[in-house]
């Protein structure tokens, strides 16, 4: 004759299998498995039990629970996989589906891609800093005097707190020395404002792309190479560079430079950035200000250079106007998704 366990564990699993719905499937659950379910009640009687019936009783119950459990589970999942059924049975899966709409990244972000991962490769880290600054960031501790004309009302925009709209990416150069000692080695990209007029090749608002690198015995062959490299992995190995002499109070020697290759149309000189070595006076302030010596002049060099990234990106996508870039039309951003 079989054991009340084993009776127990039949009713259990005809009535799972007969149950109609889920509130039936766990009620049938609470009354065999739950804490004083009438299989789970026969851990407790065990203790009542003989030594020998012990481990036979034993393994009926480990059986029984296990079979019951299973059986439960396998109800719930058939009630779910019928939900899902119902809930598919008013939906009509050959119909054509609505087409995702599938964006592209902005010419000038592609741009930036391509340079920020060309300088990364040279061991190049990347810092930040904000697009409203002080005139302090960017102009004093770049060595720019009071009477400089970028300072000027009609060049730069101010925010009637003083503070203004950064000119140039170079006020990354202080953030980075005021926040570490040398050596350095970074790039800012970011936005730049300028109360310029407006043309094909001038815009109030662009991008520019820092570079700063500090330590002992960078020299200018050091900046050339580094530019060098950079232009040719973008622009192509036969691209020409020409340094030209300029003026930049933060750097000295100062240099722009300027571009020609055959992945540029026109085969003309195009200058694309200013860059030269930092000059011992922004050293002297950075050290003024952060209260030590980290950037000691007679021990530290450096170089630096800002490129104007949506010529660079005009250049490249043959792009003639720099307004195209900001004027959101489709018809011009879709050429370059
Ligand atoms: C600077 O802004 C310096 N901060 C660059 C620099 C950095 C020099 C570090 C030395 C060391 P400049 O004003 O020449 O320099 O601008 C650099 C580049 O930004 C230009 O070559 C140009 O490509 C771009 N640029 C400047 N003004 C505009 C504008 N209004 N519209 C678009 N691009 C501009």
């Amino acid at each position: 004759m079989s054991h009340e366990l084993e009776q127990l564990r039949d009713t259990a699993l005809g009535e799972i299998s007969a149950a109609p719905d889920e509130q039936s499937l766990e009620a049938a659950r609470v009354g065999y498995l739950g804490k004083s379910g009438s299989i789970s009640v026969w851990g407790e009687r065990m203790r009542g039990l003989s030594k020998e019936e012990k481990p036979i009783v034993g393994k009926l119950l480990n059986e029984a629970r296990t079979a019951v459990a299973a059986a439960i589970e396998q109800r719930a999942a058939e009630f779910r996989a019928s939900a899902e059924t119902a809930a598919l049975a008013n939906i009509d899966i050959t119909l054509p589906g609505q087409p995702a709409e599938i964006g592209g990244l902005h010419p000038l972000t592609q741009m930036l891609d391509r340079a920020i991962s060309i300088f990364r490769r040279m061991g190049f880290a990347l810092a930040e800093g904000p697009d409203v600054d002080t005139e302090w960031y960017c102009f004093d501790a770049l060595n720019t005097a009071p009477d400089h004309p970028a300072r000027n009302e009609q060049d730069t925009f101010y925010l009637p707190d003083g503070r203004l709209l950064r000119t140039h990416t170079s006020t990354v150069q202080i953030r980075t020395m005021m926040s570490a000692p040398p050596p350095i080695r970074v790039i800012a990209p970011g936005a730049a404002y300028r109360r310029d007029e407006v043309d094909a090749t001038h815009s109030a608002q662009f991008h520019q792309i820092e570079g700063l690198y500090v330590d002992e015995k960078v020299s200018v062959a050091d900046l050339k190479g580094t530019i060098e490299f950079f232009l040719r992995e973008l622009l192509g190995q036969q691209t020409e560079i020409r340094f030209r002499p300029h003026y930049f109070p933060f750097t000295e020697p100062s240099f722009e430079f300027d571009v020609r290759s055959k992945a540029i149309k026109g085969g003309k000189w195009l200058e694309l950035a200013g860059c030269g070595m930092v000059h011992p006076a922004v050293f002297e302030e950075v050290n003024r200000a952060r209260g030590d010596d980290a950037y000691d002049p007679e021990k530290y060099t450096g170089f630096a250079f800002g490129l104007g990234m949506d010529r660079l990106a005009m250049l490249l996508f043959d792009i003639p106007d720099i307004r195209y870039f900001a004027q959101n039309d489709l018809r011009f951003l879709r050429q370059f998704a």
